[in-house]
């Protein structure tokens, strides 16, 4: 049991610190489950284990990520049978109420399972806004029938949308059969959860005068539904308005491969205005779509466009991970800040010390 007198640990008079650190300790003293512990308890529906599988698809670890795939591909063939939503709106707009409102519908009124899930790449800094958005679904946060889980704090929003694409295939092996995903709406979050979901629904505020100033074109353009909130009260008229004023931007977009016309509903969540006529919505859009066989071809074209995503962030997890080019990269950087160099032939020079070392690490020794 005695210590080796090594440097590092003898200091004479000094307590000597322990072989093990105890803050570390605590996080590995819950033991590993084996693969197939997780895989029979996401089947039959098990919220424990769902959550612990989602922990390690969130995992930097590797160990964790290579587990996190087995499961995944374990649960695969049960995944795809839900309805996938994706909600966006500026801050502020009623994202979190509404999903509240429908999601209730959905799991009392209809027997749905419902997960929500969120993909916002902030909440690293600040911890999730959508943490905080808990409390704005504090009903379905304790619903039997639901699923809540705050956005991952992945750091950029390609693993964070990774991390919620995955997700969403594990919620759907748990037999959820409904998925709604939250964006922060801000940025270039919405272009991702729109390449995650089935049917994408804007939300709107009937703001002052200039309506088609707040949302960037590109974000209606993906839009299948947009809903005015919070059209109760005074607010009536000017939703009314909005919506004419929405209705008629939307006939000058090109019409969408889908084949949906998008429409324009009003809707109010504190009086429950217009949610079952959303869902409705969503349903009419999802008969149509199976129909004429875009739902599944876009389904297809996701996935995909997944595969091509995570092998470009391998890569560049790889190249900027690589020892070689993060000994040479600042040397790089400052010749092409000096003029010295071009953008271009700096980073070929790079990407060259990137396929010497991998080739290098290939060789058997
Ligand atoms: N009057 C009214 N207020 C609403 C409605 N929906 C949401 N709100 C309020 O709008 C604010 C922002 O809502 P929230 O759901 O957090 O918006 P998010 O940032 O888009 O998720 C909150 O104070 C809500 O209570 C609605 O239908 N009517
Ligand atoms: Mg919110």
């Amino acid at each position: 049991m005695s210590r080796e007198p090594v440097a590092l640990s003898v200091q004479a008079g000094v307590p000597q610190p322990d072989n093990v650190n105890r803050a570390l300790a605590g996080r590995y003293r819950r033991r590993r489950w084996p693969d197939e512990q997780y895989v029979s308890g996401i089947l039959r529906g098990d919220r424990v284990a769902l959550s612990r599988a989602i922990t390690l698809i969130e995992s930097s670890r590797p160990e964790d990520q290579e587990q996190a795939e087995r499961i995944l591909e374990a649960c695969l063939p049960n995944t795809g049978k839900s309805v996938r939503v994706g909600v966006t709106g500026v801050p502020g707009v009623g994202k979190s109420t509404l999903i509240e409102a429908l999601g209730t519908h959905l799991t009392r009124a209809l027997g749905h399972k419902v997960a929500v899930l969120a993909v916002d790449p902030s909440s690293q800094v600040s911890r999730g806004s959508i943490l905080g958005d808990k409390s704005r679904m504090e009903t379905l946060a304790t619903d039997p029938d639901a699923f809540v889980r705050p956005s991952p704090s992945g750091g950029s929003l390609g693993g964070v949308a990774r991390k919620t694409r995955e997700t969403i295939l594990l919620c759907e092996a748990a037999g959820f059969d409904v998925v709604l995903v939250e964006t922060v709406g801000v940025g270039q979050s919405e272009a991702a959860v729109h390449g995650m979901t089935d049917f994408f629904l804007l939300l709107m505020l009937a703001g002052a005068g200039d309506e088609l100033q707040g949302i960037k074109r590109g974000i209606m353009e993906m839009a299948d539904l947009i809903a005015i909130t919070k059209a109760e009260g005074d607010n009536r008229v000017r939703a009314e308005a909005a919506k004419r004023e929405y209705e008629n931007a939307l006939h000058l977009f090109p019409p969408s491969p889908s084949g949906w016309s998008p429409v324009v509903r009003l809707c109010s969540a504190v009086e429950g205005m217009g949610i079952a006529e959303i869902w409705e919505d969503v349903l009419r859009y999802v008969q149509l779509t199976k129909a004429n066989g875009h739902f599944e071809s876009n389904r297809k074209r996701q996935a995909r466009e997944w595969m091509l995503e995570t092998i470009r962030y391998a890569l560049e997890d790889q190249f900027f991970g690589d020892q070689a080019v993060r000994r040479a990269m600042p040397a790089i950087e400052r010749d092409v800040l000096a003029g010295r160099t071009s953008s271009f032939a700096a980073a070929r020079r790079l990407l060259n010390l990137f396929r010497h070392s991998a080739e290098f690490a290939d060789e058997p020794n």
